[in-house]
């Protein structure tokens, strides 16, 4: 059977993919940073139960030797680059680590594989954040970037290298531009799961209100378990090429609070209050997708709803509040 390699595997998606991989059979491993609080840094995976199911090796993106040393190593046939510093809001501040990681970081793996391993698969995390200031109403590959953060014009370096190296060297490197795609996994600073979260503290009586940003903005949002299945039919391809991954729909955040606040049973009015610290220097105001392409050549849609995820966001972080009240481990 394959062997996959997973940069990023402690991250949503990496978590999301080593399970899916793990069900086809793969062999999976991850690259890992060191930690000072290793005990916290596999929870996605211990959360799907697949922790003693994936070989970690440790490293960092930013170091090209460990980069080549695990792919010697590992021998892998895919490799899936999802590392990245990806918090829009964080790269306005840490711009040159953002830069260092999610730009140099993945030429550092394109190097790897092309020095030591040119015949593997190659899959990079490119984003809808490369849309920016959106130059189409609805955006597709034919879509030029207009990249507004730090963090996306990082993501634009690193998605020009993987076309460059798949012409340049022949590599079969493959970009999927996807949408926002979330889950109770996703990062608790992100909007979706800062709300979740958020109406979950509420509902059990642990906080009053929740401080966001703009709620203007809209989202193509996805379910991260619909959207690693992409990541993994780009690399069967005989050709490697470059998919937009979305879900055709976008909402707002103001909408998206009615929907989580809803579920549980709360006014989202009554709770959410609005501050300008939260907003962003520049802000990509509107994003929605055409997958055609993906869904031509891949055969793939997404499948679970807003409406379903945003349920499964809420259920999830009431059941993990209310474990914590009652002093039990979530997992
Ligand atoms: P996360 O932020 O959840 O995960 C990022 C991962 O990168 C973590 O495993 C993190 O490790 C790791 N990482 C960060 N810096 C380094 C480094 N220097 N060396 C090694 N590993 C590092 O992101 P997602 O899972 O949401 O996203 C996966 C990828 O897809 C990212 O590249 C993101 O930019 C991109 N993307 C995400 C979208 C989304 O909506 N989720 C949409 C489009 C693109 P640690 O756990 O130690 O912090
Ligand atoms: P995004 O996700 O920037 O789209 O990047 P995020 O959830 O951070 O922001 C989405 C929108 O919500 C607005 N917003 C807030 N955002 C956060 N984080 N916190 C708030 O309190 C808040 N209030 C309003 C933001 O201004 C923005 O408009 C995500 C990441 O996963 C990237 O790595 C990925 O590439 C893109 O999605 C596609």
């Amino acid at each position: 059977m394959k062997t996959a390699l997973i940069t990023g595997i402690t991250g949503q998606d990496g978590a999301y993919l080593a399970s899916f991989l793990l069900d086809k059979g793969y062999t999976v491993h991850g690259l890992l940073r060191r930690s000072a609080s290793a005990e916290i840094i596999g929870e996605r995976l211990r959360w799907l139960g697949i922790i003693d199911r994936v070989k970690l090796h440790d490293g960092d993106l930013i170091d090209l030797s460990s980069c080549i040393r695990i792919v010697e190593a590992v021998k892998p046939d895919e490799v899936y680059n999802l590392a990245a510093q990806s918090f829009v809001h964080a790269s306005f501040q840490q711009p040159l680590l953002t830069g260092t990681v999610t730009a140099l970081g993945a030429a550092n793996m394109l190097e790897a594989v092309r020095i030591v391993r040119p015949e593997a698969r190659f899959y990079q995390a490119s984003s809808s954040e490369m849309f920016g200031k959106i130059q189409e109403p609805i955006q597709s590959e034919r879509t030029p970037f207009y990249p507004r953060s730090p963090y996306a014009v990082a993501k634009l370096y690193a998605h020009w290298m993987t076309v460059n190296y798949r012409e340049s060297f022949g590599l079969h490197a493959s970009s999927g531009i996807l949408f926002n795609h979330e889950s109770p996994l996703r990062g608790i600073e992100f909007v979706t799961r800062k709300v979740t979260d958020g109406v979950a503290r509420i509902k059990l009586g642990l906080a009053d209100t929740l401080m966001l940003g703009n709620l203007d903005a809209t989202r193509d949002w996805g379910h991260a378990r619909d959207f690693v299945q992409a990541m993994w039919a780009m690399l069967q391809q005989d050709v490697a090429d470059d998919y937009v991954i979305a879900t055709g729909r976008t909402t707002s955040i103001r909408e998206f609070c009615r929907m989580a606040f809803a579920h549980a049973g709360l006014d989202w009015q009554d709770h959410v209050r609005t501050s300008d610290a939260l907003l962003r220097p520049s802000e990509v105001e509107v994003l929605l997708g055409d997958a055609g392409k993906a869904n031509q050549a891949l055969g793939w849609r997404a499948t679970t709803t807003l409406e379903q995820m945003v349920a499964e966001m809420v259920d999830t972080d009431i059941v993990r509040h209310s474990a914590r009240i009652a002093g039990r481990p979530a997992v």
